[in-house]
């Protein structure tokens, strides 16, 4: 994508809108809901959802750039470490480091990964665009099956496929390398990540299919076959780069949950919108209340924290300016996040594994005590051997500062990674705590977290203690 010239003019046509809005910021200041909470992450976890961003692991130790990365965040995407040419820059040599550090700062702040990207026409190192047919076909399984092996039970979600359809009103797939390998190139890299990594849940990512147009439904025709066949695809991320010429327009919400009826989770994954001030704000503004509306819209991520953060840093397309300040539009979109929206967003299933969501009479010696301001439910996605499960928590008529819940595991199976939550234990009777960002929950919302685990997973409704 090249639209740099066009936003720059954007940018500089809005910079006078800016000024008026600093002047006049009360307008989108706080609703004034007693229960805001005051960080993107927060806000977005009080609906069952995430807010994350694009990190870079030079980035990390800016103490400006990390401070605000772990106050607001719960998400996060390797901007270019998990990338082809950064994972395996010679054949079958693979290369992990900066990938494992964005993982380790994560995992210590209770923020989930989205990996990306497995298989991409872009950003292949040079042994692999010099591949064709069945050479390169086996090169990318191997890539697929190595990376994604590397990081199981580290990723909550994969971006399998980046942009493959072409722009424009073809509807066609776009031509690469990897397409001339065999129109099933985009399946087989499916159906390889769920073989490696069953937990992860594998997405499906473009850009310019945020609206209904030619290429996001040629995208939507591919995901009902892959639903309708059985192959394996969890989720749509739509990347949501914005500018004067791709504006941001009304029909976002029905493209969200037109995808979303397929059963497919959807996410804005690569958020930035050029501009400045209040036209800038109410574009974030409308962005996140479509995916609000969304019941499977699961999640918004931002691509870069700072404007000079960001690929198009000349656009001043994020959410804090050069310095780490929150700009206009941080507070259009806090705001819109803080105004709610759908609660409980469905967990994806993916269609090799069975879901159970287990009735709450199902055993009554663990049904939540009838004193708990709180109540939970378990979801399970189960395979031979192992299992994901997601706990979802529900405050009753009053909201809640904090949660236990309590899960009794069958012998023989134990937890071995859980995310937006603190485990208590292992094995059998094993407590998990909220993190500092999920434990308010207003009345009647709820929040999410998961373990995964070894085993079989859990078959009694959890129990749940609030604060
Ligand atoms: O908006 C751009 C994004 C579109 N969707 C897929 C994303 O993966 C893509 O991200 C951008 C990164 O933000 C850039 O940082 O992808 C670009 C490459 O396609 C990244 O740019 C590259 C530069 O082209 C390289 O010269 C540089 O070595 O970043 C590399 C690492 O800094």
């Amino acid at each position: 994508m090249n639209r740099s010239p066009r936003r720059r003019v954007l940018a500089a046509t809005l910079s006078a809108a800016s000024a008026v809005l600093v002047a006049s910021g009360a307008v989108l200041l706080s609703a004034g809901n007693a229960n805001a909470a005051t960080t993107l992450g927060a806000s977005a976890a009080a609906t069952g959802r995430y807010f994350g961003t694009a990190v870079a692991a030079y980035k990390l130790s800016d103490s400006v750039y990390s401070t605000i990365l772990n106050r607001e965040f719960d998400m996060v995407t390797p901007e270019n470490e998990m990338k082809w040419d950064a994972t395996e820059p010679s054949q079958n040599s693979f290369s992990y480091t900066s990938g494992d550090q964005i993982v380790s700062q994560a995992q210590s702040h209770n923020q989930r990964v989205r990996g990306h990207a497995l298989a991409w026409h872009s950003q292949q190192p040079g042994w692999a665009q010099s591949l064709s047919g069945t050479a390169l076909r086996s090169a990318m399984t191997n890539h697929i099956t190595n990376v994604a092996t590397h990081y199981k039970g580290k990723i909550y979600s994969w971006d399998v496929v980046n942009e493959a359809f072409a722009d424009g009103t073809s509807g066609a797939r776009r031509s690469s390398n990897l397409q001339n390998t065999g129109n099933d190139w985009i399946e087989v890299a499916f159906r390889t990540a769920r073989a490696a990594d069953p937990a992860a849940k594998l997405c499906y990512n473009d850009y310019n299919t945020d609206g209904i147009n030619a290429k996001s439904t040629a995208v939507y025709n591919m995901v009902s076959d892959f639903k309708t066949r059985g192959v394996p695809i969890d989720c749509v991320g739509f990347q949501g780069h914005f500018n004067s010429a791709s504006p941001v327009t009304s029909d976002i919400q029905q493209n969200l949950a037109r995808f979303a009826a397929l059963g497919v989770d959807v996410q804005i994954t690569e958020l930035d919108i050029a501009g400045s001030g209040t036209a800038q704000a109410t574009s974030y503004s409308s962005v996140v209340k479509a995916c609000l509306a969304v019941a499977r819209c699961n999640g918004i991520t931002v691509w870069g924290i700072r404007d000079s953060d960001s690929w198009r840093a000349s656009d001043t397309p994020l959410l804090f300016d050069n310095s780490g300040n929150k700009k206009a539009s941080y507070t259009a979109a806090l705001d819109a996040l803080n105004s709610g929206g759908t609660t409980n967003p469905t967990t994806s299933v993916p269609t090799t594994s069975p879901t159970t969501v287990l009735p709450s009479t199902s055993n009554p010696t663990t049904s939540p005590p009838a004193t708990a301001g709180c109540s939970a439910t378990v979801s399970l996605n189960q395979w031979s051997g192992g299992f994901v499960a997601t706990i979802k928590v529900t405050a009753g008529s009053a909201k809640i500062n904090g949660w236990t819940v309590g899960v009794t595991l069958p012998s023989g199976a134990a937890v071995t990674n859980s995310w937006n939550t603190t485990a208590s234990g292992s094995s059998g009777a094993v407590s998990f705590a909220n993190v500092s960002y999920n434990g308010s929950v207003n009345a009647a919302a709820s929040t999410e977290f998961g373990f995964q685990g070894t085993g079989v997973g859990p078959s009694a409704t959890p129990t749940c203690t609030a604060r």
